[in-house]
């Protein structure tokens, strides 16, 4: 059969001419054959690949990340992203668009800063939406906006703050009063961030993600010396420890991380589970014999962790 030309696999893939051009020139992604009048033609293989990448970079995965995996490999990780969506909404009582549309309303309420207003529709949320869509749907895309306008000075460090203070408060309410108590307690999590970082809505929003999967935790909060981690690790008998990190400046730096982690290794039996997640920069390559430490970096890849992990996968 013939390939098709560029235009055509733009159609079938949804990806624009543009990116299919700088895709193949920065990372081939394919190699279309040149015809004799030096156009692109894609084979059917080529765009089946393109569809899958496109898939893989709308759940949020970098395009340099994805670029070279097999088509099997790429298959794999749509299919464990991709799962029954009725079950995943089940319990929310929003519709999609509603939640974006939510998300513009919070942040107008935030810049007019109508704090009421915003505490009773977190509160509504929190009821009336699923746990998962709470993170996805509503809490991400809203912390997203929030760096956005904070960033651009459309948004005071007063207003940065106050939104701050009404999610911590609300979230901490969804996850020790609102979500159910008989979480499964054969997996047990502590999570917590690294000495010197204050950004936990990470692992506060892992954490919501745990009670969705009925996965049992208990949240030890921002800034923990790694000694105090390790005590309470044991002393709630935990068997996976969860730790967020955050690169900025004047935060820990990668020896500290490294440090960290070592000791952590070092100071907890060997049936403990350690998982990293965030942007914190840290020498991977020091820890990559160490079956049981793993680097997770974004809450999609934590939620296929979960699901993974709970009885809901079977
Ligand atoms: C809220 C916030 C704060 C709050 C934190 C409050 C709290 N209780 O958490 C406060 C006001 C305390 C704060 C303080 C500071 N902050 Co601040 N903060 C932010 C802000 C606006 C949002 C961060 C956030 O919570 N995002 C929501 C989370 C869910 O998203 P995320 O962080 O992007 O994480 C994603 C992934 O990394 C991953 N992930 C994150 N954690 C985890 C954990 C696990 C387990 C997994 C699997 C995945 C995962 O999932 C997320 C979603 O995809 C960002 C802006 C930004 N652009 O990020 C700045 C930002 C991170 N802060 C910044 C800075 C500089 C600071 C301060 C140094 C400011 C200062 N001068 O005091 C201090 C440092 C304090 C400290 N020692 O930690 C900078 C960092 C820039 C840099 N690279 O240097 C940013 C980027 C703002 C900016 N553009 O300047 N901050």
């Amino acid at each position: 059969m013939n390939g098709h030309n560029i235009q055509v696999v733009s159609k079938l893939t949804g990806i624009s001419i543009h990116t299919l051009r700088a895709w193949e020139r920065r990372y081939s992604v394919v190699t279309p054959k040149r015809l004799a009048n030096g156009r692109r033609s894609f084979s059917k293989a080529e765009v089946d690949k393109l569809k899958l990448v496109s898939e893989l970079t709308k759940l949020g995965f970098p395009i340099s990340e994805v670029a070279y995996l097999k088509e099997s490999e790429l298959k794999n990780k749509v299919d464990e992203l991709n799962f029954d969506t009725k079950k995943i909404n089940a319990g929310t009582k929003y519709t999609q668009e509603q939640m974006q549309q939510t998300v513009g309303h919070l942040i107008l309420a935030l810049e007019g800063y109508k704090l009421d207003i915003i505490s009773h529709e977190l509160s509504k949320l929190s009821r009336q939406t699923n746990a998962r869509s709470l993170v996805f749907d509503v809490l991400i895309p809203l912390l997203k906006k929030i760096s956005e306008k904070v960033h651009l000075g459309e948004l005071s460090i007063a207003q940065e703050h106050a939104i701050t203070s009404l999610l911590r408060f609300h979230l901490g309410r969804f996850i020790y009063q609102d979500t159910k108590v008989n979480l499964n307690p054969s997996k047990k999590i502590v999570f917590a961030t690294v000495e010197g970082d204050l950004h936990e809505f990470g692992i506060i929003l892992a954490s919501i993600l745990a009670a969705y999967y009925n996965i049992s935790f208990y949240m030890l909060g921002p800034n923990l010396p790694v000694l105090s981690l390790v005590e309470a690790t044991m002393a709630l008998n935990a068997d996976t420890v969860i730790i967020g990190t955050t690169d900025f400046k004047g935060g820990p730096t990668v020896q500290a991380l490294n440090e960290y982690f070592s000791t952590l290794i070092e100071s907890l039996p060997q049936e403990k589970q350690i998982i990293i997640g965030g942007t914190g920069k840290f020498d991977y390559n020091l820890f990559q014999s160490t079956a049981r430490m793993s680097y997770i970096s974004k809450l999609e890849e934590l939620d296929v962790f979960f699901r993974k992990a709970s009885s809901l996968s079977s």
